[in-house]
């Protein structure tokens, strides 16, 4: 009897299907199955102008597969982008962790998937919203899904308050609306009767939420996790993801008028930067502890909405993250991702988080009904990439054929020269770190919150209190925005003012001074907070990157812009791995100075400058003159001014200047050097004299 291998590979697409190549100029289009098709333009009718028959087979098939062609959206993080890439270990935890995807110099293949969570798949990239990062790791020992968010912390503390979370901030139950957004009533009902959710919306309602890219934006495993070393040793890990471009976000006006300007930002972003080779890359860093240390803080490490700051347990890096594919197809891959956090290999491991505890049963159960099968680990970008095989069998859209009677375990087929199926092992399995973590880890049933989960402002103090000037007012203003919002609720406001005092006086006043209310009296908190020494990790701009890899700059020109300025700031931009875009009244272009017609990226009416991380106005007298009376020039400049942008500028683009108001300041320069060492900045110290922020 023939022998078939004892683990049953993934079928790849040559195994089970031969489609026909696409890229096969000669390949005869077919039925699903296989039927040549002649002609795929009229249906099959009685007569010329007769009625279609229901004979029509290829129509009906083309028809039903076509009405089928959606899926339900994630219930949360429908909007997302993905992408392929590599992860490789850079240094050796083999003293914490026996993961192979942890041995220093392996490879191995990841998926990663970026969302927004509050709107719905044809949402708009650039909300005020968290950002999803989840990242799958296809290791030799199965598949590691860490699915994650840019934001270290979350909402709740407990499983049992999400689907309530979720209610609460998407579109209204009765209304729908608004999309993808939390300045509404629900959210900010639930959100203000919920004193746990604060240190989160401090979060939310800073920068954090408005990534300028999703290559400048750190991720965080959020929980605590456990790493678990051969001789089966157990230690504490939080997990981050820190972007090699440093982290940038943009401004509130900015992510506003990005959403008329471009609703797929992110996604553009991404596929065009891996498309261009400019891959993004993260390191992944841990931050290890142990039970003493967890003891030793005034907060529970197991709540998830903690963080343990950088300055007590160091950051260490000890991988990189490296994104060098675009799918091939949105819905095979992007769509069809199903992260699990509870896919881990022998080496991770859970801790008791009731938060995580809750995710871990969630995520499954989710793609059932997402991908209406139990088999959804067989679509191609789920299923792991080293070999693997059990005894489940069957259901809808099963695409593997185990061959032989095995189907039940303990078997005694091979004896009989039968194949027996694969066998469990004890030494390589995964075995739960059943070693002593920590204390009220057993005992009686009870439904309870742990009494060391009850301060919830300290670190929202924190947070508040390590951030620059310039992010605490824009903290303050979007709370004054967000919370302006609310209609019907009248005492919502308020209520929220009320927890925000034990987080800041200053901040509670400033949100009850820019919604002209009255300064509440104190909520009662469940625990006084303490102060906490700030950390400057929390910081963006304590973060940023003064580099112009991964920004881009438009370049205005017009008929009689000088041509060797052009080259030349187009070469200093390439340089200093910068990307250059020209932006032309015409999209054909201008004639330049020496009479070369210079064709344009994009026109100025379509290419707005808050696409832009800076802008070039590179005008001759008589260019000037001529965009003077545009509209759209002049709002190029003032919102690149307004969204403390630099700005370079010809001599003769002057008057545009002063029409949008701009002011001199470090951020206003010639087109010389000067000018690109500013388009790798923002200029912060503007806004004061721009807006009036809480
Ligand atoms: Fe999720 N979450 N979540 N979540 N989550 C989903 O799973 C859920 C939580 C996160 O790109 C869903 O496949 C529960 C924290 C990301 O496909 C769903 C709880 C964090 C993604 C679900 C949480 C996340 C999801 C929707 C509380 C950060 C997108 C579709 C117990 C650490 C993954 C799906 C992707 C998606 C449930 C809390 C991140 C419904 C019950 C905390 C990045 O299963």
């Amino acid at each position: 009897m023939a022998k078939t291998p004892t683990r049953t590979a993934r079928p790849t697409g040559g195994e089970t299907h031969q489609t026909v190549d696409a890229g096969d100029a000669t390949a005869i289009l077919t039925t699903n199955h296989g039927v040549p098709v002649s002609d795929n333009q009229n249906s099959l009718k009685s007569g010329a102008r007769g009625p279609t028959l229901l004979e029509d087979f290829v129509l009906r098939e083309k028809i039903f597969h076509f009405d089928h062609e959606r899926i339900p959206e994630r219930i949360v993080h429908a909007r997302g982008s993905g992408a392929h890439g590599v992860f490789e270990a850079t240094a050796d935890i083999s003293d914490l962790s026996k993961a192979a995807v942890f041995i220093k110099g392996e490879k191995t293949e990841v998926f990663v998937r970026f969302s927004t969570v509050a709107g719905g798949a044809g949402s708009v990239d650039t909300p005020r919203d968290v950002r999803g990062f989840a990242v799958k790791l296809y290791t030799r020992e199965g598949n590691w899904d860490l699915v994650g968010n840019n934001i270290p912390v979350f909402f709740i503390q407990d499983a049992m308050k999400f689907p309530d979370l979720v209610h609460a901030v998407k579109m209204e139950a009765d209304r729908g609306y608004p999309q993808a957004g939390s300045a509404h009533d629900t959210f900010w009902d639930w959100a203000s009767l919920m004193p746990e959710t604060t240190h989160m919306l401090m979060w939310a309602m800073s920068d954090r939420t408005l990534p300028r890219s999703l290559r400048t934006m750190e991720g965080f495993g959020v929980h605590t996790f456990k790493l678990v070393n051969a001789a089966g040793k157990a230690s504490f890990v939080k997990f981050h993801w820190k972007p090699r471009l440093g982290l940038q976000s943009t401004i509130w006006d900015e992510a506003l008028k990005l959403q008329a300007a471009d609703n797929d930002y992110h996604r553009r972003d991404l596929f065009e930067a891996i498309d261009t080779g400019a891959f993004p890359q993260w390191d992944l860093g841990i931050q290890v502890f142990d039970q003493a240390f967890a003891d030793a803080q005034l907060y529970d490490v197991l709540d998830a909405t903690k963080l343990i700051p950088e300055e007590d347990v160091p950051v260490r890096l000890i991988g990189t993250l490296t994104l060098n594919r675009n799918v091939d197809n949105f819905f095979a891959e992007t769509e069809q991702v199903a992260f699990l956090p509870s896919n881990v290999p022998p080496g991770i491991d859970f801790s008791n988080d009731p938060l995580l505890q809750g995710r871990l049963f969630s995520y499954l159960d989710t793609q059932n009904s997402r991908l209406g099968t139990t088999n959804f680990h067989q679509i191609p970008v789920n299923a792991p990439r080293c070999p693997f095989g059990n005894f489940q069998r069957d259901g809808k859209m099963q695409t593997m054929v185990p061959k032989g009677r095995a189907n039940y375990e303990p078997n005694s087929l091979a004896a009989h020269g039968e194949e027996g199926g694969p066998r469990e092992s004890p030494a390589q399995g995964f075995v739960t770190a059943n070693a002593a973590t920590g204390p009220d880890e057993s005992g009686d049933k009870l439904r309870v919150r742990a009494a060391t989960f009850a301060d919830h402002y300290s670190q929202a103090r924190l947070f508040y209190r390590s951030q620059t000037e310039a992010e605490q007012a824009h903290i303050a203003s979007s709370f004054v925005f967000e919370l302006s919002k609310v209609g019907l609720l009248d005492q919502v406001p308020g209520r929220m003012v009320a927890n925000l005092r034990n987080v800041d006086e200053d901040l509670a006043k400033r949100v009850a001074d820019g919604l002209g209310i009255a300064l509440p009296k104190k909520a009662p908190a469940a625990k006084e907070p303490v102060d906490m020494e700030p950390s400057d990790a929390l910081s963006i701009h304590k973060n940023m990157k003064d580099t112009l890899e991964g920004r881009s700059v438009g370049i205005l020109i017009a008929d009689g812009s000088d041509a060797v300025a052009l080259k030349k700031l187009v070469a200093d931009i390439t340089k200093a791995k910068g990307k250059a875009v020209i932006v032309a009244p015409k999209v054909g272009g201008a004639k330049l100075s020496d009479g070369s017609q210079q064709k344009a990226d994009g026109q100025l009416a379509g290419s707005p400058s808050q696409v832009f991380d800076a802008i070039a106005v590179l005008l001759s007298e008589d260019g000037t003159k001529a965009l003077l009376r545009e509209g759209a020039a002049v709002e190029f400049v003032m919102n690149a001014f307004g969204h403390l942008k630099a700005i370079g500028a010809s001599e003769a683009a002057k008057p545009l200047l002063d029409k949008a108001g701009v002011v001199l300041d470090d951020g206003v320069t010639g087109l010389d050097g000067a000018f690109v060492k500013a388009a790798s900045q923002r200029f912060y110290d503007r806004e004061p004299s721009l807006r009036t922020l809480a």
